[in-house]
């Protein structure tokens, strides 16, 4: 009742009769109606599976938004210690689902619709993707999101809602081609706050003095440009539990108004009007590059007014609480996902010194003690760097203050090291080419109280490779890992639900979807002849039901008995899609020389591959090419049929993910041993009851050890021996594989079309140093293959290691992540979401 206290006294017999939630099947119906026939303004005569859609979907938010109010009223009257996640993506896919499930209405929902004439699965695919983010970085950010909430951690997360997310991919010709994701024409989950609105400034200068009265020098940065920030809140709500949190996506508008009525009046419409796109156009478009830096203003742009609008937002609720500056970092976890967020560290130091007036070193404290960085890459090409002219240019104090930083911190390390000079031209954050650099990643280790890596592997290359100094000059503590997980209430109840059901049958219901680790309990059924049938039959019906959309989709027909051998996930040289189809062609080949009845006799298999190339990444569409060339020669070969089959599902997303995840024998996980941070595609595909073929890398590392050796094909290169092996590729003689040649000679020849447009991919391998050591990977994968053809023979020992594999693999839950995060970087407890009577 302690909230109802701080509610004004007229409003009270109000506040909680205002909710109607709606708990029965009428009751939705009802509700839904009620949307269609008002807010659509549409009559149920002409009701078709869009306006069904949205009439649910806005029931669903009306209960979704009762349930954020009462946890916002509750987080600020309890006002706890809050955790931010800063993140430039958020890759949620669809809402609707998902809110169902959380909320624990979908059945009563399913028999609504059904009484309107309507299938819950065609409802549900109505919804676009929000597909704001590349890959696993974006992703991962979504699963922590789920996690925070239905945890009950009082949490928010902080983005840009572009207007463009990430392209969609068609396929014509065997070549990608991108489409803009215009996804906001109907986007029932967001609430704009036209009240929350924060101008941002760009440009200008900065004007010392000293202020006669306090005796100190001023820095005021004025005769900038202004650009407006204006909120928009999607509500995140947690599995079974009244917590809805908050993802406030920022859009930004010409600061007051429309345009520039003076121009307008004038007559100068063009100028008015390019004022005003000038400032839409920063949030109006996702970088579609994933692991590759490329420095663009407007990408800087970007960044600094997701920043610090985020921070605005954040000091002011701080602010209110009216406490002590020193107790921000106990109020305010901050946490950095990778370097895209890093300018939020100079913008807390500027908000404290020169608009509060802190001195320097008591600020500095409080924004170490604030923020904590996570580190999602190791490779050099990926690692943000912005050239000095840019940021003096565009963010003309920050720069001053990174400089600053830079002084004080190398400073400091000469005090401590004094007989290592030559490591201050390492650690500096500026390095010193030609222009200068700021190098973001020493920022965001420098300005924070925790640095993480997402696997241990990747976390043990972290402390050893590109953080070895910082390692020795902060100690070993400030570096950690927290290994990625996967929420498996997308990845497993939603994507899955009869595999979750069977689960579920067996563990005394659901509560293993808050508790992974109850899934060790599923072990015990190994033997369990029913439960082996069952789990079986779902893969196979989950294959089936893969196999009808790729027939619908490409009007290819595969047979839902092979084996399903997948890889999907952005297209990327150190991924090795390349590797993939070098091995599907050797296995085309083999089979060619093969007689029929020896053929009969071999494992039938179906390659898919699916994900999208960065538009300017050539050689990466080069492999997209390579693999349709590949699809259409083989699956067009009678004498082939059914023995292989390759497929290119056009446009991977989060959405098509869900039905792709569940349908896997085996899928690929092959980057060169050191390159991929973690991998969470992995995960999903082991909990969804398929095994993995994958290199010693990232998060293949600990599956293996969690669900056992003998479940898992791991083959190829350590890490520790990738250097040596490029090295080799230069000054010893290259070596290239029999197979692998006969394969580059079949591409040569002409076999798959047009020789020449695959000369650079081929080349990449034997004449431009094989970089990613695909010809040193290719006999072992080969080899593995060949294995999983003969394990997938027997089906029994198969599904052992499947059901093995499921039961082992709950310390890849995202909840566990979380926690860890919680504990060891943020220092937050969960909040009860009853506690104040909410
Ligand atoms: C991924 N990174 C890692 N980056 O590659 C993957 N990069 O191993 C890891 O599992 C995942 O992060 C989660 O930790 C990315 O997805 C990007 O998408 C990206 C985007 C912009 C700039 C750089």
């Amino acid at each position: 009742k302690a909230v109802e206290a701080s509610i004004p006294e007229g409003q009270r017999e109000a506040y909680g009769q205002s909710a109607k939630e709606f708990t029965t099947k009428d009751e939705f119906e009802a509700e839904a109606v009620k949307h269609i026939e008002t807010t659509l303004a549409r009559s149920l005569f002409n009701c078709d599976e869009a306006a069904a859609y949205a009439g649910t979907a806005l029931a669903f938010r009306d209960r979704l938004i009762i349930e954020w109010n009462k946890t916002q009223q509750n987080q600020t009257f309890a006002n706890p210690k809050r955790v931010y996640y800063l993140s430039l993506e958020f890759l949620m896919g669809r809402a609707l689902d998902n809110a169902m499930l959380n909320v624990g209405l979908k059945d009563i929902a399913k028999e609504g619709l059904s009484d309107l004439g309507f299938r819950m699965e065609d409802i549900v695919s109505q919804e676009r993707d929000a597909a704001l983010g590349n890959g696993g970085l974006g992703r991962l950010a979504a699963c922590f999101l789920d996690s925070m909430a239905s945890l009950n951690y009082p949490a928010w997360g902080y983005g840009l809602r572009y207007k463009y997310g990430i392209f969609k991919q068609e396929i014509i010709d065997g070549y990608q081609v991108e489409i803009p994701d215009y996804w906001l024409d109907f986007n029932p989950w967001e609430f704009p706050r036209h009240d929350v609105a924060v101008d941002i400034q760009f440009y200008g200068n900065v004007r010392k003095y000293m202020d006669e009265s306090t005796g100190k020098q001023v820095s005021v940065w004025e005769n900038g440009e202004i650009v407006t920030a204006v909120a928009f809140d999607v509500p995140i709500p947690g599995y079974q539990t009244a917590t809805t949190n908050n993802l406030r996506l920022w859009s930004s508008k010409a600061s007051g108004g429309e345009f520039d009525f003076q121009k307008f009046n004038s007559g100068d419409y063009e100028s008015s009007v390019a004022d005003q796109q000038r400032a839409e156009t920063i949030s109006a478009v996702l970088y579609p590059n994933d692991n590759l830096d490329r420095g663009k203003e407007l990408r800087l742009k970007q960044q600094y007014f997701w920043c610090a609008a985020s921070l605005f937002d954040i000091v002011r609720r701080f602010k209110k609480s009216k406490k002590a500056w020193k107790e921000f970092p106990s109020q305010v976890a901050i946490q950095l996902n990778d370097t895209h967020p890093t300018l939020a560290i100079p913008e807390l130091q500027r908000i404290l010194v020169d608009i509060e007036g802190l001195e320097w070193d008591e600020a500095w404290s409080i924004v170490q003690n604030t923020f904590g960085y996570t580190n999602h890459t190791v490779m050099p090409e990926a690692l943000e760097k912005w050239s000095v002219p840019l940021l003096q240019y565009l963010l003309p104090r920050h720069l001053q203050i990174i400089y600053d930083i830079n002084l004080n911190f190398l400073q400091y390390v000469e005090r401590t090291f004094p007989k290592e000079r030559e490591m201050l031209g390492r650690v500096s954050i500026i390095e010193e080419s030609q222009p200068k650099m700021v190098r973001m990643a020493y920022l965001a280790v420098i300005g924070s109280h925790k640095v993480n890596g997402v696997a241990e592997l990747h976390s043990d290359l972290v402390r050893t490779t590109i953080f070895k100094d910082f390692v020795k000059i902060y100690g070993p503590d400030k570096f950690t890992n927290v290994t990625n997980g996967i929420t498996p209430r997308r990845w497993l109840h939603q994507a899955n639900p009869r595999l979750s059901d069977l689960i579920a049958s067996k563990l005394g219901g659901h509560d293993f979807l808050k508790d992974l680790t109850m899934l060790n309990q599923v072990e015990k059924y190994v033997d369990d002849k029913a439960f082996r049938k069952e789990f079986q039959e779902i893969k196979y019906a989950n294959k089936v039901r893969l196999a009808k959309y790729i027939k619908d989709t490409m009007g290819v027909s595969v047979n839902p008995a092979a084996l399903f051998d997948i890889q999907v996930k952005r297209i990327h040289e150190y991924k090795r899609q390349q590797l993939n189809i070098f091995g599907v062609i050797h296995r085309y080949l083999t089979l060619k020389k093969m007689s029929p009845e020896e053929r009969k006799k071999v494992t039938p298999r179906v390659s898919i591959f699916g994900g999208k190339a960065a538009p300017g990444y050539w050689q990466a569409k080069n492999i997209i090419h390579l693999i349709n060339a590949v699809g259409k020669v083989v699956n067009a070969d009678k004498e082939i049929g059914d023995a292989l089959k390759v497929i290119f599902l056009e446009d991977y997303n989060v959405s098509k993910a869900e039905i792709i995840t569940p349908a896997s024998d085996i899928s690929e996980h092959i980057s060169t041993a050191g390159t991929e941070a973690s991998g969470t595609s992995n995960m999903k595909f082991v909990l969804n009851g398929g095994l993995i073929i994958g290199t010693c890398d990232g998060a293949n590392i600990e599956i293996t050890r969690e669900i056992g050796e003998q479940n898992i094909f791991l083959f190829g290169n350590l890490a520790e021996d990738v250097e040596d092996l490029r090295h080799a590729h230069f000054y010893s003689e290259f070596h290239l594989d029999d197979d692998l040649a006969a394969v580059f000679k079949a591409i040569r020849e002409g076999m798959f079309g047009d020789a020449e447009s695959f000369t650079a991919l081929v080349n990449s391998v034997t004449d431009h140093g094989d970089y990613y050591l695909v010809s040193d990977d290719f006999h072992s994968y080969v080899e593995t293959h060949k294995l999983i053809d003969e394990a997938y023979q027997s089906q029994e020992e198969w599904v052992t290691k499947c059901i093995t594999a499921v039961s082992r693999m709950g310390f890849f839950t995202s909840d566990r992540c979380i926690d860890e995060y919680a504990e060891m970087i943020w220092n937050v407890e969960p909040l009860n979401p009853k506690v104040n009577g909410a």
